[in-house]
């Protein structure tokens, strides 16, 4: 009796797995259904009406079905949070309709308006996407920054630290290994000693164009040990591990092993026939061999040579369930691209779409009655309230919310100007929040800084001897410890909130990404501010379009910028990002030029990055120090200031002429102003704080038919006056004022490469001097004048 029992158990718990694997592998046959047959009616059976493709990836989603199937309906805990690879989308579908949090309207509406997105988005298909991809590699990269977070917020003890921390799972296309940006994490997570981090990397060995070459993941699992990861290689399913075991089934092995991928991949394709041709010309001298071939037909062959393990349901439950610890763990999983379909292995099957008689052939080969197509069980063999049952008990089933909505943290009614004379805005960033580092209040223990080496130059010093680098482990500063003077103060800890990053922007803002998804995404806000130099702002762009288009919220701080850096040269003198800050979506920018300009913005920016509706924002900073104005700031000057433009010199009413300037070429518009008054009296000088701002409300305004900021503000002037616009950036920064206001526009700024100079030398050179905006004005006058004659 004694004895019976644990043995009676061990049988009940075998039969138990086995009923599971049965249920995950008709789920797993019937999300693969799904996802063929949205991509289907999509193409095929909804009416097009432009003539375009609607496309959707059936090749990439099969080849991942046994893993998604295994990680959403088994592995996965409520905490867990995956980054999908992009193609596998409508997979991803199916799993939440299976699930119950996708409806069958918005499969139907796959790539259609409002339907299930192409690419998984957070912010378009909603709480069941944990994070956007798209361009592949920064869905990767951004899982390591999450599980950073993560650890950044519990060792804060910000969130509750005494439940298990969720695993940052990316589910990873073999090719998306070719992005440089995956290798850029994976050396910074190294150095923060990340955790809790899975890559599930669906090796089939395909890309878009062609088969991955065979010479580059041998390399893969040594370059990932090498960081401290843990490698569990998925390679050969039970069915060829059962052969492999039979006598000479090791020259069966062997010769997969050696198999270059584009063979195996063109074998899947043709099938059990040319199986059994190539292996009969290698192997035909071992009689196990020739045993295996008698005993298979052609489909069975088929189904055993392809038998990998990323499409072995069983070994794939084993591997995953066998990582138990923390440590980062990379799975490279072998499967087949378009697995289970016909053009399973072509190499050609990445855009392929099934038509519709191979579609036809596939829904009888499901069991799918015509008309039961969205069925949920319909076709399985296994009774439809045993796998609801089993549905309603996996662990991402239980309503715990995947995304949290903490309310917003208050910021201070005031950010005190730094005093000063002559002061940058690069300096005056550095005492703000130098000042914000004494405060003892909520909303500065949540602000947390980053920075890839570029600390200390964008002024950020101040902040971090304050507060302090973040580290998992106590660090002391070894140069304070052996006395050595220095101005920074380099400690780390776990409670430091500078996060310091090697010289990588895409780093930067894959981790202002995960930083400025803390609230939704573990429910603890941080206030992300990360600094780099305006110019690399392009060497990180395509990662802040990423974190952008996932309404992560954070504050980026530019600078040094422009040709005003002057003696540094062209190689980092930026021109064109203030157009970036106006074209890209979801990011407000502003150049301020004043000290006090830039404590009201700063102010406005943490609410701002709070806000539902809000945006992320954009600081572009210069090092050039101009004389201030010590004036106060009102109520009324601080909404312009943030509205985008006021009047630093308000003109005459009906004025001829006006200079609007942005940044740090003050001085100049203001020395023109002054010499221009003698001639115009009437003058009048516009402080633009932020183009993009006044852009965008003069579009909203045009849509409600209301005159726009910018007009209001320029119809001071008298109708058809002149105009001149200087910045130190593209001159199409301003230049679009022109079309707002009836002026007779002269746009000046920067239009080639910058070079070393000093700044005298270099705005003449560049033509945004005093002497280049009086010009400017004079020709602008003289073309005022013709226009109004005309
Ligand atoms: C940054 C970026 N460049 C190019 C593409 C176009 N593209 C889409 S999928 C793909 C290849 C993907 O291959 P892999 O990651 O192996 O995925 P799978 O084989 O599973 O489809 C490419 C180049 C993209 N989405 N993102
Ligand atoms: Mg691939």
């Amino acid at each position: 009796m004694l004895r019976a029992l644990p043995g009676g158990r061990a049988h009940e718990q075998e039969e138990a797995a086995a009923d599971k694997l049965a249920l995950l592998m008709a789920l797993e046959k019937k999300a693969l259904w799904l996802s063929t047959w949205m991509i289907h009616q999509a193409n095929h059976l909804r009416p097009s009406r432009d003539g375009l493709k609607v496309g959707g990836h059936q090749a990439s989603s099969a080849s991942v079905a046994t893993l998604m199937t295994a990680l959403y309906l088994d592995v996965m805990r409520p905490q867990d949070r995956v980054a999908v690879k992009p193609h596998a989308a409508p997979l991803f579908h199916a799993l939440q309709y299976l699930l119950g949090n996708q409806s069958r309207d918005k499969l139907e509406r796959f790539r259609a308006l409002g339907g299930a997105q192409a690419y998984p988005s957070r912010s378009k298909d909603g709480d069941i996407v944990d994070f956007s991809t798209g361009s592949v590699g920064l869905g990767v990269g951004v899982t390591l920054f999450a599980a950073l977070v993560q650890d950044y917020l519990r060792l804060k003890r910000l969130v509750p630290s005494d439940t298990p921390p969720g695993r940052m799972i990316a589910l990873a296309g073999d090719a998306e290994l070719d992005e440089g940006n995956i290798f850029e994490a994976l050396l910074e997570g190294w150095k923060h000693d990340v955790r809790n981090l899975w890559w599930v990397i669906d090796y089939n060995r395909q890309s878009l164009d062609a088969v991955v070459s065979d010479r580059l993941f041998g390399r893969i699992d040594a370059l990932f040990e090498m960081f401290g990861w843990r490698v569990v290689t998925l390679k050969y399913g039970r069915l060829l591990q059962t052969a492999f075991a039979r006598p000479d089934g090791e020259q069966l092995r062997e010769w997969i092993d050696a198999c270059p991928n584009s063979l195996y991949s063109a074998l899947v394709y043709k099938g059990g026939e040319g199986w059994r041709e190539h292996l009969r010309r290698d192997l035909n001298r071992y009689p196990g061999i020739r045993a295996i071939l008698d005993e298979h037909d052609d489909e069975s062959l088929g189904r055993l040579m392809t038998n990998l393990a990323g499409h072995d349901m069983g070994s794939v439950l084993d591997a995953f369930h066998a990582v138990t610890d923390d440590q980062p763990t990379c799975f490279i999983a072998y499967t087949i691209k378009g697995y289970g379909l016909p053009f399973a292995g072509h190499k050609d099957n990445h855009a392929g779409l099934m038509n519709p008689q191979q579609m036809a052939s596939f829904q009888q080969s499901m069991g799918v009655p015509a008309g039961a197509e969205w069925e949920r069980f319909a076709g399985l063999d296994l009774p439809p309230e045993e796998l609801e049952a089993f549905l309603a008990e996996v662990p991402l089933a239980a309503k715990s919310a995947r995304r949290h909505r903490p309310p917003p943290l208050a910021v201070p009614a005031e950010i005190a100007a730094p005093r000063g004379r002559n002061l940058s805005t690069q300096e005056a960033f550095g005492r703000i929040l130098g000042s914000l580092a004494t405060a003892e209040n909520a909303l500065a223990g949540r602000v947390v800084t980053t920075s890839p080496d570029v600390t200390v130059s964008t002024n950020l010093g101040a902040w971090v001897n304050r507060r302090g680098i973040f580290d998992r482990a106590e660090r002391a500063d070894t140069f304070r410890e052996e006395k050595v003077v220095s101005a920074q103060r380099w400690g780390m800890s776990p409670q430091g909130q500078h996060i310091e990053l090697g010289i990588a922007e895409s780093n930067l803002f894959l981790l202002l990404a995960a930083l400025g998804l803390a609230g939704p995404m573990f429910g603890a806000r941080l206030l992300p501010i990360g600094t780099l130099y305006d110019p690399f702002i392009k060497r990180g762009l395509d990662a802040l379009n990423y974190a952008l288009y996932q309404d992560a919220r954070f504050i980026v701080v530019a600078t040094p910028s422009g040709i005003t850096l002057a003696p540094e040269g062209g190689a980092h003198q930026s021109v064109l990002e203030p157009l970036i800050g106006i074209a890209q979506p979801g990011l407000v920018s502003f150049e301020p030029a004043y000290a006090d300009e830039l404590a009201v913005l700063l102010r406005w920016a943490l609410e701002e990055i709070q806000r539902e509706e809000g945006e992320s924002v954009y600081f572009r900073l210069s090092t050039r120090p101009i004389e201030q104005h010590g004036r106060t700031i009102d109520a009324a000057l601080g909404e312009a200031i943030v509205g985008g433009a006021y009047w630093l010199r308000e003109p005459a009413p009906g004025a001829e002429l006006a200079i609007a300037y942005c940044g740090a070429v003050a001085p100049e518009a203001l020395a023109a102003c002054e010499a221009l008054r003698e001639d115009v009296p009437g003058i009048g000088l516009l402080a633009v704080t932020s183009p993009d701002r006044l852009h965008a409300e003069w579009r909203a305004a045009l849509a409600r038919g209301e005159p726009s900021r910018a007009e209001r503000l320029l119809s001071a002037l008298r109708p058809g006056a002149a105009l001149v616009t200087v910045c130190d950036s593209h001159p199409a920064t301003l230049s679009w004022l022109g079309s707002a206001a009836p002026v007779s526009l002269m746009p000046l700024g920067v239009d080639h490469f910058g070079q070393s100079g000093d700044i005298p030398d270099l705005y003449r050179v560049y033509g945004i001097d005093s002497d280049a905006i009086i010009d400017a004005a004079a020709r602008a006058l003289l073309r005022a004048a013709g226009s109004v004659r005309h």
